[in-house]
């Protein structure tokens, strides 16, 4: 164990509360011990301003090869042209993409976070909604799909600079050209921010992005199952849309201008022992074996959505293209808080998440959010979710019995030991 008793037994007892439970949260999965290893390296000791051959610092030859790596293990997983790796986060990559393209008061077009956007897409909370003019679209009151006329219309009547497809809780997969037809009626660049989706993108399970979006954004700790992270890729790089020039007459790239607003736009020295682990990811996502665990994540997910209709839950939109579902739980008579407070009693880890149109307060909300990309690393397949729905509909209906809770907890601790999480560690 480390030095620091304290902190060392609380690292112990959260290995132990992800070994024992079903986790069930869609932007949680269990990175390679190789990429758990690389975080905790010494490469956390260099700084590295800059980038590769451009830093402000000494030293940096072997980090350079490691930001490299990165970078052209990143372009090769998504056919990608261009690649930042050094967004700390999803949400740093998305406000360096907003910072490379808009000023102020510019307009931009996002999923309502109430639909199941994402915060940085214009919420009034966040920086995106506090500083730029935000407009939303939904998705359609009857199918629960993204309702592409009224992102047609908003985007016609507000003509934003930057539209933003991609979300943190939908399910079904995105029309990219559809939008992007939509972004050049109305002159706006369109980004994708794959943050959920990336792995499944990755392993050509579901539309690709970069062939429609000018820009996408992603974190790589989700079903992409690397370190948490950011990243921003491009297909190609492209002149930037305001049509600067440099000294020498050429096209300013989006390319220089993404890089600078990562650093030193929003950012200082990258997190290179992240970095390195992103790199360790993106090879990781290039095997065979990846491909087959993103293949079997969406299984997992068709298989825990049909269970639950067929006990009677409503999944908003009818079910899932991806790795997660929203679940509609006013037919159950709970609240999303509820819901999330009593699976966590047997070792169910879930997030209440408003439904589109929730006449609950975002703190209580009528939905949670469910997710196959963990469980499904921990080797579960689609008999195991049915059981899970079994597990959740039998708690939901005997949620006042004490003694049923326990049990179904002792059960779900047995089942869990069957599926090893980092067997033979037992500490750090
Ligand atoms: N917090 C992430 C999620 O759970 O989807 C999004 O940032």
């Amino acid at each position: 164990m480390i030095k620091d008793r304290l902190v060392g037994e609380l690292l112990t007892r959260e290995l132990a509360r992800q070994r024992r439970g079903v986790e069930l949260i869609a932007s949680e999965n269990f990175a390679s011990l190789d990429v758990i290893r690389t975080m905790g390296s010494w490469l956390n000791n260099k700084y590295a301003e800059g980038y590769p051959g451009k830093r402000y610092y000494g030293g940096c030859e072997v980090i350079d090869e490691i930001e490299g790596l990165a970078i052209q293990s990143l372009c090769k997983l998504f056919g990608a042209g261009y690649a930042n790796v050094q967004p700390h986060a999803g949400a740093q990559a998305n406000m360096a993409v907003q910072l490379s393209l808009l000023k102020p008061g510019d307009a931009i077009l996002g999923l309502n976070l109430a639909h199941g956007g994402h915060l940085t897409h214009g919420s009034p909370v966040n920086f995106s909604g506090m500083y730029f003019r935000a407009h939303s679209y939904g998705v359609h009151p009857d199918t629960g799909y993204v309702n592409m006329e009224q992102v047609r219309e908003q985007a016609l009547e507000h003509r934003p600079k930057l539209i933003i497809c991609g979300a943190s809780a939908y399910s079904r997969d995105w029309d990219y050209a559809a939008f992007r037809t939509i972004a050049d009626e109305c002159g706006a660049v369109l980004m994708a921010d794959i943050a959920h989706p990336a792995g499944l993108i990755a392993a050509g399970l579901l539309s690709d992005p970069l062939k429609q979006c000018h820009v996408v954004t992603s974190t790589t700790h989700k079903t992409l199952r690397g370190p948490r992270g950011g990243i921003i890729i491009m297909g190609e790089d492209i002149p930037h849309p305001s049509g600067q020039t440099d000294k020498k007459g050429n096209p300013v790239m989006m390319g220089q201008r993404l890089n600078s607003a990562v650093f030193p736009g929003t950012q200082g020295g990258p997190l290179e022992h992240v970095i390195a682990a992103k790199a360790v990811a993106f090879r990781e996502a290039q095997t065979e074996d990846y491909r087959k665990y993103a293949a079997q994540v969406i299984r997992n997910a068709a298989a825990l959505a049909q269970a639950l209709v067929d006990r009677g839950f409503n999944i908003v939109s009818g079910g899932t293209d991806n790795h997660l579902m929203l679940v509609d739980l006013r037919s159950k008579s709970i609240t999303g808080k509820d819901a999330e407070n009593l699976l966590i009693r047997a070792d169910i880890t879930t997030n209440k998440n408003m439904i589109p149109n929730d006449p609950e307060k975002p703190m209580i909300t009528s939905g949670i959010r469910l997710g196959t990309a963990a469980l499904t690393t921990r080797g579960l397949v689609e008999g195991d979710f049915v059981r899970i729905a079994e597990w959740i509909h039998a708690l939901i209906l005997h949620r006042s019995e004490d003694a049923v809770i326990a049990s179904i907890k002792s059960e779900i601790n047995r089942y869990m030991e069957g599926f090893p999480l980092y067997p033979g560690i037992e500490g750090l």
